[in-house]
C-alpha cells in the first residue's frame, strides 16, 4: 500500500513529505494507522546527525497512538479496530529481562529493532524502490505503520490519540521514572533538575505519588510558572543562586534533629553530565538517590567523588520510566482519562504533517512542550 510519511533522507535536513510503499504486516505484526504522534528529542537528536546510530534514510517518531487496521498470521494479543500506542521498548513477556521482573528492557526484538528493520531482518518501508529503515521499531511520522505484536499496547476506545499519543514517551518516562525506578513515598523531598516535557511530567508523577516538597530547577523563569501547574512547591533557576546550586538545595532540604540537608530523590531531566552531578550530589547522605532521565551526548561521561557514593546516595538510570509497555501503558491512559494525571495543557502545539518541521523548530528553539502531528 501507499502511505504519507515524512522522510528523514539525510542527516541534518528537514523531513520530506513522500508518499512511500508499505508493505503489509507478516507474522506477529500489526498494521496500524498512526492518528498521532507527539515529536520528542530523540528524533531531533537521530535526524541532526548527533546519535552514531542513527540510520538513513528513515522514517522516525516514536510517541504515536493509532488504530490497528490489519493483523498478520499468529497475531493473538491485538485485533482489527483495537487502539493501541507503539511501544519503543516492547514487552514480550517471554525473554530473560521480562521474566527477570527486574527490568522493562524487553531483548525479544533488540538487535533488529537498532538495525532499523523488522524482526525477520527486513524493512516494510520504501521509496523509489530504495528500503527505508524503521526507527525505534515505531516509525510513527507515517500514517501507516507496520510493528511487532509485541510492540503495541491496546488502549480504550475512548481515549483521545492527540493527548494520549504522549504517554507513547514522555509522560511514561516521566511519570514512571518516579513510581517505578525511584518508588517515591509520600511525604519525600524531590529535586527536579529541567522542566521540560519530561521534567514536568516528573512533576506531576510527584505530587502523585504524594511528595512533599517539589522543587524544580530550570536555567528559564518561564519555567516556573509550568512547574507550579503540575505541582512543583519551589523554583530555583541555578543562574540567580550565585555559585552554589548543589549547597543551596542541601539547605533547602535540611531536616530533622541533626539539620541534615538533601533530597530524598532527585530526577535529571537536562541530559547535561554537570547536571547529573549537581543531582546527585544534591541527594541526602544515607539513602538518596538520583534518577538520570535525560540522554547525554554520545561519548559524554558522568563523574563524582566516590564518596559520594560510598556515603550512601545511589545513582540510577531509567528507560521509557522503567515501565513495561503493554501492562503499565493502558494504565496510564486510565490514569489520564480517570483526571488523576494531565496531558491537554503540555501539548501546547498541534500541527498537520505537511508542517512537522515547524515543531522540530518549536522544540529547537525551546517554545513548545510538546508538539502533536495529528493525520
Ligand atoms: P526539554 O528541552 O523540553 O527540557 C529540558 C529543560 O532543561 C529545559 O526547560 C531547559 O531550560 C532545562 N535545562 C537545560 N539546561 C539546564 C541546566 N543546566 N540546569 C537546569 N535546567 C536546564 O527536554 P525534554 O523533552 O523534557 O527531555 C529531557 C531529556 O530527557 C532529554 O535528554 C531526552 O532525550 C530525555 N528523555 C529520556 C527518556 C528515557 O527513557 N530515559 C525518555 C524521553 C526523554
Ligand atoms: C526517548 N528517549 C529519549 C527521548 N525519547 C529514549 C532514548 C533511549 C532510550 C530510552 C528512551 C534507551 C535507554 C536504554 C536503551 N534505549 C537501550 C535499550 C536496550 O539496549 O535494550 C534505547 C531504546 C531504543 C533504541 C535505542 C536505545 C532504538 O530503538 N534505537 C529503548
Ligand atoms: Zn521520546
Amino acid at each position: 500500500m501507499k502511505t504519507r510519511a515524512a522522510v528523514a533522507l539525510e542527516k541534518g535536513k528537514p523531513l520530506t513529505i513522500a508518499e512511500v510503499e508499505l508493505e503489509g504486516p507478516k507474522a506477529s505484526e500489526v498494521l496500524v494507522e498512526v492518528k498521532a504522534t507527539g515529536i520528542c528529542h530523540t528524533d531531533e537528536f537521530t535526524l541532526s546527525g548527533a546519535d552514531p546510530e542513527g540510520l538513513f534514510p528513515a522514517i522516525l517518531g516514536h510517541e504515536g497512538a493509532g488504530i490497528v487496521v490489519d493483523v498478520g498470521p499468529n497475531v493473538t494479543s491485538v485485533k482489527k479496530g483495537d487502539h493501541v500506542i507503539p511501544l519503543y521498548t516492547p514487552e514480550c513477556r517471554q525473554c530473560p529481562s521480562c521474566l527477570s521482573r527486574k527490568t522493562n528492557l524487553c531483548t525479544a526484538i533488540r538487535a533488529t529493532q537498532g538495525q532499523g528493520v523488522m524482526p525477520d531482518g527486513t524493512s516494510r518501508f520504501s521509496l523509489e524502490g530504495k528500503k527505508l529503515h524503521h526507527y525505534m521499531g515505531t516509525s510513527t511520522f507515517s500514517n501507516f505503520t507496520v510493528l511487532p505484536e509485541i510492540a503495541v499496547a491496546k488502549i480504550r476506545e475512548d481515549a483521545p490519540f492527540d493527548k494520549v499519543c504522549y504517554i507513547g514517551c514522555g509522560v511514561t518516562t516521566g511519570i514512571g521514572a518516579v513510581l517505578n525506578t525511584a518508588k517515591v513515598e509520600p511525604g519525600s523531598k524531590c529535586v527536579v533538575f529541567g522542566l521540560g516535557g519530561i521534567g514536568l511530567n516528573v512533576i506531576q508523577g510527584l505530587r502523585l505519588a504524594g511528595a512533599d516538597m517539589i522543587i524544580g530547577v530550570d536555567i528559564n523563569n518561564a519555567k516556573k510558572q509550568w512547574g507550579e501547574r503540575f505541582g512543583m512547591t519551589h523554583f530555583v533557576n541555578p543562574k540567580e543562586v550565585g555559585s552554589d546550586l548543589v549547597a543551596n538545595l542541601v539547605n533547602m532540604t535540611k531536616r530533622g534533629a541533626d539539620q541534615i540537608g538533601g533530597a530524598d530523590y532527585t530526577f535529571d531531566c537536562t541530559g547535561n553530565v554537570t547536571v547529573m552531578r549537581q543531582a546527585l550530589e544534591a541527594s541526602h547522605r544515607g539513602w538518596g538517590q538520583s534518577i538520570i532521565i535525560g540522554v547525554a551526548p554520545s561519548g559524554a561521561e558522568i563523574a563524582t567523588r566516590p564518596f559520594q557514593l560510598v556515603t550512601g546516595r545511589v545513582w540510577k538510570g531509567t528507560a521509557f520510566g522503567g515501565a513495561r509497555g503493554r501492562t503499565d501503558v493502558p494504565k496510564i491512559v486510565d490514569w489520564y482519562m480517570e483526571g488523576k494525571i494531565e496531558i491537554d495543557p503540555m501539548i501546547t502545539h498541534t500541527m498537520p504533517l505537511p508542517d512537522i518541521n515547524k515543531g522540530f523548530e518549536l522544540m529547537h528553539e525551546g517554545k513548545s512542550i510538546r508538539s502533536v502531528v495529528v493525520y
